[in-house]
C-alpha cells in the first residue's frame, strides 16, 4: 500500500492547473444546463474491474520483454490491483484466471482483498490450454470436443472455477472457448454448437441462482477458419437457450474489421442480454492493446449506446460487468491499466454530457447534421477533469500515472521482487 500523504502531496502539487480546468468545465456544462457534481458522482460510481492475467508484461509468440517486478503470485496480484485502486479510487475488483490464480488459502485471500479494499468480480475459466498431468488434450477442443469424455473433463473444470468463486465471493463466471477448426471440414459446425449448447448448459445446471454466466464470443485465434462461437448472434442464442442467468461478454477486440460494434451494444441492451465487456483497443484484431488508444470516437459511441440504454426506463438489462482484457507488451502494466481505466471514465463521462433530448428531436425530425454535431460537440468536449475530481474527491490521485511516476513505486517493485515475471498471456 502506498502512503496516503504521498498522494495528499502529489494533489496539493497539481491542485492550482486542476482548479483552473474544472473551472472551465463548470462553467461550460452549466451554459447547458448540466450539473457538474451529478456527472462526477456517477463517475466515483463507476467501478472497472482489473484482470489478474495483465499485470506483468505480457507478449506475442514473437517474443516477451518483462520490465521486472512483476506480481509472482495471486497475492502480489492482490496487491498491485490495491495500488490501482488506491491511485485512481476506480478499480475495486480483480478478475482471476484459473488455473493461473487459484487460492493457496481462501481466508487469506479474502483477508488481503479486504485489506486492499477489493473483491472478486469474475472467475475466467480456461480450457484453452492443457494442464500437466491431464487425462485428454484440449488441442480438438473443449466444451465442443467430440469425445464426452473430453468435454466431462471441460465441463468439471467450469464447475470447479465456480466453487474456487463461491470461496471468493464471486458471482460470475466468464466462459471463453478457443474451440473451432482451422480447415474446411475438419469440424461439423452444427454439431459443435449443440455439444457446446449442451455442455454449457450442464455448467449453467452447477451454478447458484444468484450467480451470472458471462459467454464471450471471437472471430478467430487461436482458429482460423472457424470458432464454436464466433460472434454475438451465437453467443446471445446459446444465452437464450441455456437461461435467464447466461448474458453476453463483449470483447472490444473480438470483432472484425469495420464491425459497428456499437448498434451490436445497443443490440444487446435491447434484448436484455448484455453482461458486460471486456475493454481494450485494437486497430486490426485481438491486439490487446490500452483502451481507447487506437478508436477514440467509436469508443465514445459505444459508451453513448450504453448511457442511452441505462437512462431508458423500458430498457431491461441486467447491472454491466465493466472489465480490462489487455496485454501490455511495451508499457509499463500499471500504468497502462491506469492509462486504460481514465480513458473508460473520461469516455463514460462525456457520454454522460450528451443532450439526449436534442439528439432524439433531431433523428425524429432526420436533422442528420445536427444529430452528428450533438455528438461530435460532446466527444470534443476534454471531461478530463471531471475523472480527476471524481478521483481527488474519494482520496484518489488527481493524475494516478504522474503519481505513480513520482513515488518511483516500479522502482521498489523491482527492488523487492527482481526480475519476476507474472503468470498470464
Ligand atoms: C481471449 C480472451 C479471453 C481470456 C483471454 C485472456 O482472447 O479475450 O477473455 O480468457 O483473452
Ligand atoms: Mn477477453
Amino acid at each position: 500500500m502506498l502512503s496516503n500523504d504521498i498522494i495528499q502531496h502529489h494533489n496539493e502539487k497539481l491542485q492550482a492547473e486542476h482548479q483552473f480546468k474544472l473551472t472551465y468545465l463548470t462553467e461550460l456544462l452549466d451554459r447547458k444546463g448540466i450539473d457538474i457534481q451529478t456527472i462526477i458522482d456517477k463517475i466515483k460510481a463507476f467501478q472497472v474491474a482489473i484482470p489478474s492475467w495483465a499485470l506483468g508484461t505480457g507478449g506475442t509468440r514473437f517474443g516477451r520483454f518483462p520490465n521486472g517486478g512483476e506480481p509472482r503470485n495471486l497475492e502480489e496480484k492482490i496487491e498491485d490491483v490495491g495500488l490501482i485502486h488506491q491511485l485512481n479510487r476506480s478499480s475495486n475488483s480483480i478478475s482471476l484466471h484459473i488455473p493461473w490464480d487459484i487460492p493457496s488459502d481462501a481466508n487469506a485471500i479474502k483477508q488481503l482483498l479486504k485489506a486492499n479494499d477489493l473483491t472478486i468480480d469474475s472467475v475466467n475459466s480456461n480450457t484453452f490450454q492443457d494442464q500437466k498431468d491431464q487425462p485428454y488434450s484440449y488441442k480438438f477442443g473443449s466444451l465442443s470436443h467430440s469425445k464426452s469424455e473430453v468435454r466431462d473433463l471441460a465441463i468439471q473444470h467450469n464447475i470447479q472455477c465456480i466453487e474456487y468463486g463461491k470461496m471468493l465471493d464471486s458471482k460470475v463466471l466468464t466462459v471463453w472457448l478457443a474451440d473451432g477448426s482451422n480447415f474446411p471440414g475438419q469440424s461439423h459446425l452444427r454439431g459443435a454448437y449443440q455439444r457446446t449448447n449442451d455442455s454449457l448448459s450442464s455448467i449453467y445446471k452447477s451454478m447458484p441462482d444468484d450467480w451470472t454466466m458471462l459467454i464471450e464470443y471471437k472471430p478467430y485465434e487461436p482458429h482460423f477458419y472457424s470458432m464454436v462461437i464466433p460472434d454475438w448472434g451465437t453467443s446471445y442464442s446459446l444465452c437464450q437457450n441455456i437461461g435467464k442467468n447466461a448474458q453476453v461478454l463483449v470483447d472490444l477486440g473480438h470483432h472484425l474489421p469495420n464491425t459497428n460494434i456499437e448498434q451490436i451494444v445497443g443490440r444487446l441492451m435491447h434484448f436484455g442480454r448484455l453482461g458486460g465487456f471486456h475493454f481494450n483497443g485494437s486497430m486490426y484484431g485481438d491486439d490487446d492493446l490500452t483502451t481507447g488508444s487506437i478508436k477514440p470516437y467509436q469508443f465514445f459511441l459505444i459508451f453513448n449506446e450504453l448511457v442511452d440504454g441505462m437512462q431508458d426506463p423500458s430498457v431491461k438489462n441486467p447491472p454491466l460487468a465493466w472489465m480490462i482484457d489487455a496485454s501490455h507488451n511495451t508499457k509499463d502494466p500499471i500504468e497502462d491499466l491506469l492509462q486504460s481505466v481514465n480513458a473508460i471514465l473520461t469516455t463514460y463521462a462525456k457520454a454522460l454530457l450528451v443532450d439526449r433530448v436534442a439528439l432524439v428531436d433531431a433523428q425524429e425530425n432526420n436533422d442528420v447534421l445536427r444529430a452528428e454535431e450533438l455528438l461530435r460537440d460532446t466527444f470534443l468536449t476534454d471531461a478530463r477533469a471531471l475523472v480527476a475530481e471524481a478521483s481527488r474527491q474519494v482520496g484518489g490521485a488527481i493524475d494516478p500515472i504522474a503519481a505513480f511516476r513520482s513515488a518511483k513505486i516500479r522502482e521498489s517493485l523491482v527492488e523487492k521482487r527482481g526480475f519476476s515475471v507474472a503468470t498470464g498471456l
